[in-house]
């Protein structure tokens, strides 16, 4: 079968021939019918050697849907929850594979992150357990819910507890995580949203995520949201470019006891000291992926029609041509590789 395969360290990602799995004992073998692209793809494109805890060759895709092509459940359409841990770990026991107590020792953080992955014809899932059925979803807009959707829907849930009645939410950069944050956040939390981004095709995909309002990001951007904020500031800002200006216009716009929700790996530093210039009270998270029952609960807003995925699909044939839109910022949502 083709797939997306990381040769070694330090090479451009191939469209190459491997065997088609053949399922174990408990194993599930998926037909993949769509296979997001992450940025953290391109992070372990761009890993030196040792960075990672992977060893090369493997498939690369971690965001995947498809159906189940062989076993009792064959023919059912399910998504996949990506980290795999160990399996046997409290958190693991409860699907929090995303925090697996053996996370350092397994050599992989799960599906096409040192495990073959599902930019292929077919996944080979080790186990039932991390497949979430999809009913009538199209796997186009199921995929990225496994990693985009998740990952911003478990943000959310983090800081849920501070977004009644008479808050702001403030969502930095409207990308494929973004913008599906923008659409949690109106449809589980009753927050006033607000999104910044440096693109204006960004701020339009916001507005029809259903942001209130939409700024790009300037000189004066942190008192364009303040004043949006009331004058007392956000109660919680959703970072999900990480790099040192959004972190630092995220510090200048929280209210004091805010909560500041740092997911994109831009590698922003913020001094974090006392006394200092932080906001007094204020509450810094760094959430990892999310849960298997976070997965079901964001399979199901999506299903509820709350959640709508803006996606750019593209060939298995044209994966190259894919990362290539990514890595340039190209991509409107999130790219999907379909079969082809
Ligand atoms: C996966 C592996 C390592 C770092 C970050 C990620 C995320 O893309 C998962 O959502
Ligand atoms: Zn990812
Ligand atoms: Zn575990």
């Amino acid at each position: 079968m083709r797939a997306v395969r990381l040769l070694d360290w330090g090479r451009e990602p191939v469209l190459g021939e491997v065997g088609r799995p053949v399922p174990r004992e408990g194993e599930v073998l998926v037909e993949v019918e769509a296979a997001g692209l992450c940025h953290s793809d391109l992070h372990v494109i761009d890993a030196a050697p040792g960075a990672l805890p992977y060893r090369p060759p493997f498939t690369l895709g971690h965001e995947v849907a498809g159906r189940v092509a062989t076993g009792s459940d064959a023919g059912e359409r399910v998504v996949v929850h990506g980290p795999w841990g160990c399996g046997d770990c409290p958190r693991c026991a409860v699907g929090r594979d995303n925090l697996c107590d053996r996370r350092g020792e397994l050599g992989w953080h799960g599906v096409g992150l040192g495990r073959d992955g599902g930019m292929a014809e077919y996944l080979l899932v080790p186990s039932a357990r991390h497949l979430v059925p999809i009913g009538d979803l199209s796997a186009e807009q199921a995929a990225p819910l496994s990693d985009a959707g998740l990952t911003s829907y478990a943000a959310v849930a983090g800081v849920r507890h501070a977004l009644g009645e008479d808050t702001t939410a403030v969502v930095i950069g409207v990308g494929g995580l973004g913008h599906l944050a923008v659409q949690i956040l109106r449809a589980t939390t009753a927050s006033r949203v607000l999104a910044v981004d440096i693109r204006e095709e960004a701020l339009a995909l916001a507005q029809r995520s259903g942001a209130h309002e939409g700024t790009l990001l300037r000189a004066d951007t942190a008192r364009v949201l303040r004043a949006a904020a009331g004058g007392v500031g956000a109660d919680a800002v959703l970072d999900f470019v990480g790099n040192d200006a959004t972190v630092g216009l995220a510090v200048d716009v929280l209210r004091p006891g805010g909560e500041l929700v740092l997911v994109g790996s831009g590698g922003g530093r913020l001094t974090v000291r006392k006394p200092g210039v932080l906001p007094p009270g204020f509450r810094l998270s760094l959430p990892f992926w999310g849960s298997r029952p976070e997965l079901g609960e964001v399979v199901a807003l999506a299903r509820s029609g709350a959640l709508h995925v803006e996606t750019e699909r593209f060939p298995l044939s044209e994966a190259a041509e894919a990362f290539g839109r990514l890595r340039r910022g190209e991509v409107r949502g999130r790219a999907v590789l379909v079969p082809g």
